[in-house]
């Protein structure tokens, strides 16, 4: 899927702004039929849950509704004319005055809404969007929604992070040629000074596609023509792990000798591989260093930020990060965009998260109910999931920091029922993209001894909370259990091992000379025994520890204000395990590695 960009045959208005909102129980019928009633506006792009003060609009569930009016630009006869949400969380109905136009199901995927018969350029239009914010067994993430003794309804869900919803991205409007360019898929490859990029455009309406690459100053490097082929650039600059270099694609659509559409995009040219235990990126062994990250700030919630963005990469740089995963859902395109233009590798991850009943049985890990059933996640789930695949990896197949997909987050898979539920899926990606490897990252009771879908995979991802969950303030029996765990992983597999998520709940400010957990020592302590343990294996492949920042959860007794495991608190300020890291991820203390590997 293209994001939509001004280029010459097309234009593009964005919508964000102030918005009229309301949630459902206080407006009438229909409310999309005329202006909606009521006092509040909602700021777009942002999630809605924290713009006000009152906690029936925060957890709301239920439809919300945004309005706004919307100018066609007179310029625009004969065009046409599409809606473009970059996001809606976690589900959308379309209104174009008092016509529902559209619908969509998946809060962190993009969708556009075809409405050229709907309107007329140089006209207004009122555009209502009612977003829900619910989640079910048919939404990925998965949820409950319940009516309680008070006989309200009431939302549960198996993830911590809070449920933010709303218009969290932005809104554009934009013109289409009426022959135009539908998609480009580009797959890159080299051989010592040779790269190529194979394309593939697939177009609406007759026309002859051309296509040329121009490098960074501007100079064309290869031409073609078709709508499928391959590019050849002597003397190639690859895209490289914090080196990035891209080329600029433009396609054209022709016909009659008239230019219908154009097109332009950013290509890497680079590979990726697993090789036996090694992550292969451009042919060499690349080690991760960085975080789970989460889309979270105050006020915003997950709405996109571009200041925040950007400071987020200069945080990460400076802590000597190399890459970081999109946890738990796909992030802003903007993000992948800012990542390809500086280097930063990406593990991109769906929002299938909370596919675990074992974590609503605590540590024990016993289900209450089996978590791949039609009580939970059954078919219609397993299709909901699918349809996010077939959307993020329409919308991110073509990013160059984009080196892996990891298809869920500490699914059930030492549950009957995860293999059934996953290889449909696994299957799935590796037709839509047979380019890049697949991981999951598993719980702590998915085992080495009794995951049940790992070979299914290519990376073995760990999230590991010794020292936090099991054994709080005893690190030496944690290292104990570490070692063990990751050795039984490398016996049991040969993959590449990395460390999606390890950390502890860290209070800024508190101290101690002992063990003592919520310190700035023992994160700091935690993360270099981790550390330590890793370095012992040369088969290890990377680290990324959780989280970057703090950021909001839902209400539970664990949880002091939000999830405190950041490395930096939600406004960003290091804590002191930011320090220690910046030391062992830029080799100031001798080993560096990227280097090792
Ligand atoms: C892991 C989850 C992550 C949580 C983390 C924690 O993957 O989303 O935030 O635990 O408890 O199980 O901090």
């Amino acid at each position: 899927m293209l994001k939509p960009i001004a280029t010459p045959t097309r234009d593009l208005v964005n919508l964000d702004g102030v918005w009229r909102f309301a949630i459902d129980s206080r407006l009438g019928a229909e409310p999309w039929r005329d202006r909606l009633e009521t006092p509040l506006e909602a700021a777009v792009p942002a999630s809605y849950n924290d713009l006000f003060t009152d906690p029936a609009i925060r957890g709301h569930v239920g439809w919300v509704y945004y309005q706004r009016g919307v100018q066609v630009p007179r310029g625009w006869d004969g065009e046409r004319i599409l809606l473009r949400f970059d996001a809606a969380t976690h589900a959308a109905r379309v209104y174009v005055d008092d016509e529902l136009v559209g619908e969509h199901v998946g809060g962190y995927t993009p969708f556009d809404i075809d409405i050229t018969d709907t309107v007329s350029a140089g006209a207004a239009f009122r555009l209502t969007v009612a977003v829900s914010p619910d989640l079910t067994n048919t939404t990925i993430p998965p949820g409950k929604i319940e009516v309680g003794m008070t006989g309200g309804r009431t939302q549960t869900y198996f993830h911590d992070f809070y449920n933010y919803a709303g218009l969290a991205r932005s809104v554009w409007l934009y013109s289409l040629p009426q022959r135009h360019i539908d998609d480009v898929t580009v797959v890159t490859g080299f051989d010592a000074d040779t790269g190529w990029v194979d394309y593939r455009v697939e177009t609406v309406g007759e026309a002859d596609v051309s296509v040329r690459l121009a490098d960074e100053d501007g100079r064309i490097v290869a031409e073609a023509d078709g709508s499928v082929g391959r590019l050849v650039i002597t003397d190639v600059t690859l895209w490289r792990p914090g080196a990035a270099y891209l080329y600029t694609l433009t396609v054209d659509a022709v016909e009659d000798d008239r230019v219908w559409d154009s097109y332009s995009l950013a290509v890497g040219v680079r590979t990726v591989e697993v090789r036996g235990a090694e992550f292969l990126i451009n042919g060499e062994p690349f080690y991760f260093t960085g975080f789970g990250k989460h889309e979270d700030t105050a006020v915003r919630g997950k709405g996109h930020d571009d200041a925040y963005m950007v400071h987020d990469f200069q945080l990460m740089e400076w802590t000597g990060a190399n890459s970081f995963r999109t946890s738990h859902y796909p992030y802003a395109e903007d993000v992948l965009d800012f990542a390809d233009r500086h280097g930063v590798v990406v593990i991109d991850e769906t929002a299938a998260v909370g596919l675990n009943m074992g974590v609503v049985g605590g540590l024990s890990g016993t289900p209450p109910f089996p978590t791949f059933s039609e009580q939970y996640a059954g078919a219609e789930t397993q299709a909901a999931h699918a349809q996010h695949l077939r959307e993020l990896v329409g919308r991110d197949k073509n990013h160059p920091s984009v080196v892996m997909w990891c298809i869920a987050n500490e699914p059930a898979s030492n549950e009957e029922g995860a293999r059934e539920y996953f290889e449909p899926l696994v299957n799935l990606v590796r037709e839509l993209d047979p380019t890049r490897p697949l991981t999951y990252s598993m719980v702590m009771f998915a085992t080495f001894q009794n995951d049940r879908m790992i070979d299914l995979f290519d990376v073995v991802s760990l999230n590991r909370y010794y020292g936090w969950y099991i054994n709080a303030g005893d690190l030496a029996t944690a290292e104990l259990y570490l070692q063990g765990d990751i050795q039984g992983w490398i016996d049991r597999t040969g993959k590449p091992i990395m460390m999606l998520e390890y950390g502890a709940d860290t209070m800024p400010g508190l101290h101690s000379v002992w063990d003592q957990v919520w310190t700035e020592e023992y994160q700091t302590d935690l993360l270099a025994m981790y550390h330590r343990v890793f370095d012992r294996f040369p088969q290890f492949a990377g680290e990324q520890i959780w989280n970057f920042s703090d950021f909001a959860t839902t209400n539970g007794l664990h949880r002091v204000g939000g999830n405190r495991k950041g490395v930096f608190s939600r406004d960003r300020r290091p804590k002191s395990a930011a320090f220690a890291l910046r030391r062992r991820w830029l080799g100031l203390e001798g080993r560096k590695p990227s280097q090792d590997s």
